[in-house]
């Protein structure tokens, strides 16, 4: 038995942690993992993908790649009787899926920083072409606006931790003054932590960051980053044995699962 994953590059550090988990429960489950990667977020790259995946006869695939819902239905037809799971895709749309709960994520870290007293609040969004990204963004302004704040500033990087890096600098040349950072996911909040101990910035003394994802490595950055955790590794296991149950069942009712996030306070906020 072989599942199919289409992933986002796995230079990104979620991606690649997502596909260790879901190949360790699937070897748990003596099946085999082939896997395609995509560059870029592209959607006739994404088709290519499920084609070849296709083609070597996987029976069921999971789909790590962030897809409008008009795409995810346009993959999902194109699979037929192949079970199909999303994992980056609207948590709205009616297909099988299991992502994370992004909006009460960003609730968590507005609420952290509020809780501090912090006011003056800048933000480093993820890539705009990415539901999950978008979703971040809009519940940071949410919860920001509960309590009458805007951000002070808005920035946009592509999850890489040079993009983290240049657009902190380019928030710092701004001269606009921020007190907290809530970045959009942890490689780029370890680019911001360079930007700022470069250009005398004191973390959490001058500037809090808080980012988004708990990577394995957020632990090991200075200092030691305060995250909205998304367990990979439950996602790793949920979708395998939903997938699983998916290629024995044949139609189950459609289900879009959301699994719930938590806020890790470590050394970046104060
Ligand atoms: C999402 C990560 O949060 C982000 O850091 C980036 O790596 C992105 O993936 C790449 O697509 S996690 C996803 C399951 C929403």
């Amino acid at each position: 038995h072989t599942l199919g994953l289409v992933t986002s590059n796995l230079s990104l550090h979620a991606p690649s942690q997502i596909a260790a988990a879901i190949k360790s429960q699937a070897s748990k489950l003596h099946f085999n993992v082939v896997m395609s990667m995509i560059e870029q977020p592209d959607l006739n790259a994404c088709k290519n993908a499920v084609n070849g995946l296709l083609s070597q006869r996987v029976d069921g695939l999971i789909v790590n790649i962030p897809l409008e819902d008009e795409q995810a239905q346009a993959i999902r037809a194109m699979c037929g009787t192949v079970p199909v799971l999303f994992v980056d895709v609207s948590p709205e749309l009616a297909t099988h899926s299991i992502t994370f709960d992004a909006v009460t994520g960003a609730h968590l870290a507005v609420e952290h920083l509020v809780a501090q007293g912090h006011k003056q609040v800048a933000l480093l969004c993820g890539p705009q072409d990415s539901v999950s990204a978008r979703l971040r963004q809009q519940g940071w302004q949410q919860a920001l606006a509960k309590h009458h704040l805007n951000a002070v500033a808005q920035l946009q990087g592509d999850w890489s931790s040079l993009s983290g890096y240049l657009q902190t600098l380019a928030l710092i040349s701004l001269n606009t003054p921020f007190t907290a950072l809530l970045v959009a996911n942890d490689q780029m909040a370890l680019g911001s932590l360079r930007a700022l101990n470069e250009s005398g910035l004191s973390v959490p003394k001058h500037v809090s960051v808080v980012g988004y994802d708990d990577t394995e490595d957020s632990a090991c950055f200075i200092p030691p980053l305060t995250t909205i955790k998304q367990d990979f590794k439950a996602l790793g296991s949920a979708s395998v044995d939903r997938l699983i149950a998916l290629i024995h069942s044949g139609d189950l009712p459609l289900q879009a699962t959301v699994l719930a996030v938590t806020l890790i306070e470590r050394k970046t906020t104060a």
